[in-house]
């Protein structure tokens, strides 16, 4: 599945020939990345019979409302960046729907050449101690040393860029895949739905590196990134710095915000953990297991 947008979407066959199709009946959702079985309905048109299994999924979702971003990929890049403003909040949570999925975390912190970008380091630094891949890229100020770096680590498996608008998703794809603006055309004229393509999720294949299966997902930008469907388990398993001192607070239920005797807040306070994660953990509150 190259692409999707709501009932439509193009299916590239095992020949390689990208055709459009629709899918059989209500109950089968499907989004870039996923691998079905499809059946002729006319020339150059294809019905979607069957969803075959995913591998892993990556979602997000408000209240009950849900959304696919990308099946079956083996790596996330995130973006951030020191402009339009970085959001450690958004960044988090995007971690937390990609873990979610079982799938790797790559953060790629943009714009080194920017100037703000100084006041981020501090906050790399922090996620790096916390054991997180972060590579620190400038799409605009060294392309070639970017495009170098990426190509490695986007070798041999399929990945999806993740970012908020303004990081540089589109910028670095354009980079990994040069004729990416044609591609995107060619998939709006086959989905025959133009206008459609800049809020759809992509995959391109990469055809700079050296593995014939190598591609990359590029998916629209976005402001907000809920993740209802997620438990508070498992937000507190994610977070290994805080962790540790969960089960120690005066009450059981505590939500280690205002409580007395909150082990958490205490170790906040005594620097034990980043004040920042601390006051990103208490907000983000996931709905109840
Ligand atoms: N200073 C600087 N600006 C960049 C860099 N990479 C991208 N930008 C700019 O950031 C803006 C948003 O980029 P875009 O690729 O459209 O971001 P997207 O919304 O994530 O797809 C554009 O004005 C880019 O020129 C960089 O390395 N340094
Ligand atoms: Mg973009
Ligand atoms: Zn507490």
């Amino acid at each position: 599945m190259v692409a999707a947008y709501g009932r439509r979407c193009l299916v590239e066959l095992d020949d390689g020939r990208r055709l459009p199709a629709m899918l059989r009946g209500r109950s089968i959702e499907v989004c870039v990345g996923d691998r079905v079985d499809a059946a002729e309905a006319d020339t150059n048109q294809l019905v979607v019979e069957h969803l075959l299994p995913r591998r892993t999924l990556i979602q997000r979702s408000v209240a009950h409302r849900r959304k696919l971003l990308a099946a079956n990929v083996d790596l996330a890049v995130i973006l951030v960046g020191p402009s339009p403003r970085y959001a450690e909040d958004i960044l988090l949570r995007v971690m937390l729907a990609v873990r979610h999925a079982d799938v790797p975390v790559l953060i790629v912190a943009n714009k080194t050449d920017h100037p703000a970008f100084e006041a981020i380091r501090d906050r790399i630094g922090v996620l790096r101690g916390l054991g997180e891949q972060v590579l620190e890229v400038s799409v605009r100020g060294e392309p070639e040393r970017t495009r170098e770096a990426l190509l490695e680590r986007l070798d041999g498996r399929t990945s999806v860029l993740l970012g908020e608008s303004g990081m540089g998703k589109s910028s670095l794809l354009n980079l990994l895949v040069p004729e990416a603006a044609q591609r995107v055309n060619d998939i709006s004229q086959a989905l025959g739905s133009g206008r459609h393509t800049t809020t759809a999720s992509l995959l391109f294949a990469l055809d700079a590196v050296h593995s014939r299966d190598a591609a990359v997902i590029d998916t629209p930008g976005f402001q907000q990134f809920g993740i209802a469907h997620l438990s508070e388990s498992e937000r507190d398993h994610a977070f290994v710095d805080i962790a540790p001192y969960l089960g120690q607070c005066r009450f059981h239920n505590c939500r280690h915000d205002r409580e007395p005797g909150c082990r958490v807040r205490a170790a906040a306070q005594a620097g034990e953990i980043d004040p920042l994660r601390y006051r990103l953990y208490v907000e983000l509150r996931p709905a109840p297991a």
